[in-house]
């Protein structure tokens, strides 16, 4: 049976905006209350997409969430029409206003941790979205998230899915942001690496031990296959808030930076132990340091077997525009390991917010039974992108500001947008608005 690794990109919605809800993420915390251009940042994620599927790979995609939450803000004391809820919560809650209008559903690395058919016990494939407990803003994805990958992924034939993890923090789970597998091909049993933190001196861990332990077990994967190590205190506290921004990994490669674990030498030795086939590829700290690595987002690159055999990185057009970066990367490309291709995309706003693009894909590997199995409307083919892009370029402004989210038409025109969406995608009374 042939499996295809399949990106899941979060497509951008229209109220992507720097409200720096983010502690811990450097470039969050750096753009807070600049103005974003939310038109150029769905169309520069369909880009990305756009040339992933040009690399001979299938491209899916999950829909934004519904911003504003008003369900949250009701949930949280604000009453009357939408309006008024808008407008009490905009004069005396602006912070809770702004983290319930978050366009952050786009980094769908967040979405969920899956693990594909051959790794399972019962032979399917099975999702758990992620609670995202850290941050108000992301921890009320989870459900509508839940509902997205219900939706695409219904045959219970061949699709399993968990609820988010109980328990807030204690279990907080961030998805596939901290979580990679290694495998001979996509369709041999692979090995699946969690990376978990403990809190740095500066910044909060988001992903915990326990959680990913919960996840390996709910997930039915073989205990001889899995490893949980510790990402170093030192990346996280250099701005790595998930581990997806110091290492990745596909097929035998794992891809990454030499201060990403907290104890190295053990931690490659466990990998290599339950992955004997593993590749290591690492950047010495001396030709990249941590605060390179952060800023130029080089790790946070898609890693991806193409059909003809290559393995290409998908990196951002930050890691072309500095040099140290640049000079690892050609290096790496020069030297005898799989990675023979680069291609750099211009994913700027929404590197603004600290998601590069890794952060914006969610991978999925599938058989071709799975994928046949899997809503259609959610593959993106010519026609597809083009029809998304018609509906980025009738929804979306190209200037947003903080003060613009306290405006009541605007949450018209961002739901207006949705609701336009449900239609062209065939999704029923999909969000909460709609109900
Ligand atoms: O959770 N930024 C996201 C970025 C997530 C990146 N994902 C991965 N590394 N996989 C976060 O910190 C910023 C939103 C704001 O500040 O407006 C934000 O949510």
């Amino acid at each position: 049976m042939t499996h295809h690794e399949i990106n899941f990109d979060g497509l951008i919605g229209p109220t992507h905006n720097y409200a720096g809800l983010s502690f811990g993420n450097l470039a969050s915390a750096r753009n807070k209350g600049a103005a974003s251009n939310p038109r150029a940042a769905a169309l520069q994620g369909l880009s990305k997409m756009r040339a992933v599927r040009d690399l001979g790979l299938h491209q899916g995609f999950l829909p934004p969430l519904d911003r504003p939450s008003l369900k949250t803000l009701r949930a949280l004391g604000f009453r009357g029409t939408d309006p008024d809820v808008i407008a009490k919560a905009a004069k005396t809650a602006p912070e809770i206003l702004a983290n319930c209008y978050a366009a952050s559903s786009m980094w769908t690395a967040n979405a969920g941790t899956v693990a594909p058919s051959p790794d399972t016990e019962d032979g399917k494939a099975h999702f758990t979205p992620a609670n995202l407990a850290s941050n108000f803003h992301r921890a009320i994805e989870a459900d509508t998230t839940a509902r997205s990958l219900k939706h695409i992924f219904a045959s219970d034939r061949y699709f399993v899915h968990h609820r988010a993890l109980p328990g807030g923090v204690h279990f907080g789970d961030e998805g596939a942001a901290n979580h990679g597998r290694l495998a001979q091909s996509h369709d041999r049993q692979g090995v699946h690496l969690f990376v978990y933190g403990v809190d740095g001196e500066k910044f909060p861990a988001r992903q915990k031990l326990r959680a990913s332990e919960a996840v390996a077990r709910n997930h039915l994967l073989d205990a001889k296959k899995t490893v949980f190590v510790q990402q170093s205190r030192s990346a996280l506290d250099a701005g790595a808030f998930h581990n997806d921004v110091v290492g990745v990994a596909n097929g035998t490669v794992l891809f990454l930076h030499e201060q990403s674990f907290e104890d190295r030498a053990s931690a490659l030795a466990a990998i290599r132990k339950a992955a004997p086939f593993v590749e290591i590829v690492e950047a010495p700290a001396d030709a990249v340091s941590l605060e390179d690595a952060v800023a130029s987002y080089l790790f946070n690159s898609q890693l991806l077997s193409l059909p003809g055999g290559e393995m290409a990185l998908v990196l951002p057009k930050e890691s072309e525009e500095n040099p140290r970066v640049k000079g690892f990367v050609d290096d790496t490309l020069a030297k005898n390991n799989p990675i023979n291709r680069a291609v750099y995309m211009d994913v700027r706003e929404s590197m603004r917010n600290g998601g590069g693009p890794a952060c914006l894909r969610l991978r999925v590997i599938l058989s071709d039974e799975e994928l046949a199995a899997t809503n259609q409307n959610f593959i993106l083919d010519d026609a597809g992108f083009d029809a998304l892009e018609a509906w980025v370029k009738k929804h979306y402004r190209d200037r947003l500001t903080p003060d613009d989210l306290t405006d009541p038409n605007f949450m018209d025109e961002s739901l207006a947008a949705l609701d336009a969406l449900t239609q062209l995608l065939k999704m029923g009374a999909f969000y909460d608005f709609q109900r």
